[in-house]
């Protein structure tokens, strides 16, 4: 029996719609890279009409990637075969190709504002080529294409009107990075997702499939660098046998517009024989120091830096975790931050490699408020970096937690260029095990306005250079991401790594605007359907601030592990390792009061925040515990006394994790089984630890309210 071409492609599609229905498992592994058939109708059909064939010139192996990935793509969505092409002969042709290489469009196209989209910037268009109608991809690099090519399937994924489209994108920071603290014996500190996906022990021989996968995601995101190992460095990743397989995974990602990175252990210069046993100082080197002002270290790292760009010609540069929770730095020779990374950087710089010098500092020496401590290192230091140093800060001013006011050192560093790292790993936000969606987060940050140059001094301006303009930008996300199937354990999770990467892209576009892509690629185009998901992801960071820390507290988690509660945690070798030391109950109230009769932070923020947050009156009250000690009886807006206020929060946090069960438990039947068991057994596990959070906080707070507790 002979079955005709057309016959088979029908096949085809419905095999695929079949896969697509419900009733059929997924495990996750295809991130938001599914290419399912678009749902709808009418959209498809037009779609089909719109999309005839593919064209891409050049021949690199990023421009066969962007074939691939448009085939591939077009295919799926389509259902049927898009095929690839050298000619323009009909309606309907996906052109792709850098302004160099397509002579024939120049005429028919308004290619200036390309120029101006600079580097991975790209164009997308539609309109008529030698009489046909075409759509074109355009960019002034083939990165560019390649995040054209993504974001062209991007618009269908989601089921966007393809006509007329005119649509001009470019990155607003420069270095969009995920930091991997993935240690070399495939553990991942704080990771919640199985172990690191990079195979040491393999490489460089066996190269594993995922990296390129890997790449593949974060380049459909704009992701254009990665640092593979952990901030708490291991030396030996400067070896040569470690080299070359870094340069082995940087071959691989290099098509993806990807660069590699790592992270330096600072006393790496030093023997063996001066290594401090079960401290982190240790190095691979034959000196007997490591101080940034000795001549031979110097050299020693203008080697190193000469030996790796042989290896990895384009290799990033550093990030740097140094005099911090042990981690080897210049403070041990008396040196400044400055001085530290001024050598790595000179090292760096013939190569045009940069580096990232963590704030993450809390010296106990520098204040008896950990809060205050990165500020009154690092300001000091303002205008003493060369041009090629990112300080390179975390979000607040503690540490990554459910919620601090932003780092108040963003606004104080004019003249050196600095780096927001956000943590996608959700260390303090219920691992991989809570569905938390952390943009509304993220964006509370970027929006947060510092005053540093009056209103409208965003944190976004900061990292975007516009503010000071800074000659360099970055962001850095801590990755969440491990060689678990489905990437990053929480099926959710993947949303965050989605975020992040739109966010790094573009910082305007807000968290609702990305759940809606994110859940029409990863989950269902079923407009209700999106509406119902979307609602359950928006609040789910502020629930989990409720029924964990509201109000302002901070750092009261069990500790070590950083899942649990731990507020009567009162005992670690340091002060500031405690939960009592932050959240300071007693009778007579709760909170920090860091206000001028306190530690006084409150005088690292600019007029008119300091003022507002130094008076209990007009301190916004998601941070009231984290500025003031607040007497249990004090009322609040809504007319509840803290204890009752903070009853309510707690309850409410639990309230709404109780909610998304129970909204979830509606898309039975709905949506792929495999995820909605797999998000089922986490929702179960959520509610069951949010209400061990609140009851765990309320239940000791309580000792010292002595108040009855509300809202059971
Ligand atoms: O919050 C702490 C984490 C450490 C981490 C450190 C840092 C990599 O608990 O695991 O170490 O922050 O950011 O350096």
């Amino acid at each position: 029996m002979k079955i005709s071409g057309k016959i088979i492609l029908f096949i085809i599609f419905i095999c695929q719609c079949i896969h697509h229905s419900p009733a059929f498992s997924d495990d996750g592994y295809e991130l938001w890279m599914k290419y399912h058939p678009v749902s709808d109708a009418l959209k498809l059909k037009t779609y089909r009409q719109q999309i005839s064939s593919i064209m891409v010139s050049g021949t690199s192996e990023t421009c066969q990637i962007i074939r691939d990935e448009l085939k591939n793509g077009l295919n799926g969505l389509l259902g049927k075969k898009v095929p690839l092409t050298t000619s323009l002969s009909r309606n309907g042709l996906i052109i792709v190709g850098t302004l160099e290489n397509l002579n024939m469009i120049k005429k028919s196209f308004d290619t200036k504002q390309l120029l101006a989209l600079g580097k991975e910037g790209f164009l997308i268009q539609s309109g008529k080529v030698a009489g046909y109608r075409c759509t074109i991809i355009s960019a002034n690099d083939e990165i560019g294409l390649l995040y054209g090519a993504f974001h062209f399937l991007r618009l269908i994924q989601t089921q966007t009107d393809l006509d007329k489209i005119f649509i001009i994108s470019k990155s607003i920071i420069q270095y969009r990075l995920l930091n991997h603290w993935d240690n070399l014996d495939g553990r991942v500190e704080r990771g919640y997702a199985g172990r690191s996906l990079w195979k040491w022990n393999e490489l460089p021989e066996k190269v594993d499939g995922r990296y390129s996968d890997y790449a593949r995601a974060n380049a459909s995101l704009g992701i254009n660098g990665t640092v593979l190992n952990n901030v708490n460095a291991n030396p030996d990743i400067l070896k040569p046998e470690y080299l070359k397989k870094v340069a082995k995974l940087a071959e691989v990602f290099r098509p993806y517009g990807i660069r590699v990175f790592l992270s330096i252990n600072f006393s790496s210069p030093i023997s063996a024989k001066f290594h401090i046993e079960r401290s982190r100082r240790a190095g691979i080197g034959d000196l007997s120091t490591s101080d940034p002002m000795n001549p031979e270290v110097r050299q020693w790292w203008k080697d190193k830096a000469a030996e790796i760009y042989r290896f990895i010609p384009d290799f990033g540069g550093f990030l740097v975790k140094a005099n911090s929770e042990g981690m080897p730095g210049p403070q041990d020779y008396n040196r400044t931050h400055a001085d530290g990374a001024n050598m790595l950087a000179e090292a760096l710089s013939s190569y045009s490699g940069v580096v990232m010098w963590r704030a993450f500092v809390y010296n106990a020496d520098t204040d008896l408020d950990r809060a205050k401590r990165a500020y009154k290192e690092f300001v000091p230091l303002d205008g003493q970096f060369r041009p090629n140093v990112f300080v390179q800060a975390k979000n607040g001013p503690v540490d990554f937690q459910p919620r601090e006011p932003v780092q108040p050192l963003f606004g104080a560093m004019p003249k050196t260029p600095m780096t927001l790292e956000l943590q996608l790993t959700q260390e303090y936000l219920g691992h991989s095990t809570h569905l938390v969606y952390l943009a509304p987060m993220w964006k509370e940050y970027l929006e947060f306005d510092l005053y540093a140059k009056g209103p409208g001094s965003t944190l976004a301006k900061v990292v975007d250079g516009s503010l000071f303009d800074y000659k360099m930008t970055g962001i850095a996300g801590v990755a969440n991401i491990g060689d678990d199937r489905n990437w990053c354990g929480h099926f959710f999770a993947q949303a965050n790594w989605y975020a992040y990467g739109r966010l790094a892209w573009d910082h305007t576009l807000s968290a609702d605007q990305i759940a809606n892509e994110w859940i029409r690629m990863s989950l269902t185009n079923e407009d209700s359907l999106v509406l119902t998901i979307k609602k359950m992801m928006m609040g789910s960071r502020e629930a989990c601030v409720n029924y964990m820390t509201p109000l302002g507290l901070h750092h009261i988690m069990q500790p070590d592990f950083h899942y649990g509660p731990g507020p009567d945690h009162a005992n670690a070798p340091r002060l500031d390792w405690t939960s009592v030391y932050y959240h300071r109950a007693d009778s007579t109230g709760l909170g920090f009061d860091r206000t001028t009769s306190g530690s006084n932070a409150v005088s690292q923020y600019f007029s008119p925040l300091r003022e507002e947050f130094n008076d209990i009156y007009t301190c916004p009250e998601k941070y009231l515990l984290w500025f003031h000690h607040v007497p249990w009886n004090y009322v609040m807006h809504s007319g509840r006394t803290l204890w009752q206020e903070l009853c309510y929060k707690y309850y409410s946090g639990t309230g709404y994790v109780d909610q998304m069960a129970t909204t979830w438990a509606l898309l039975k039947g709905r949506i792929d089984s495999q995820i909605f068991q797999h998000v089922t057994d986490r929702l179960k596990k959520q509610q069951k630890d949010a209400k061990i959070w609140r009851d765990t906080c309320l239940n000791y707070f309580q000792r010292f309210s002595q108040m009855e507790i509300v809202g059971k």
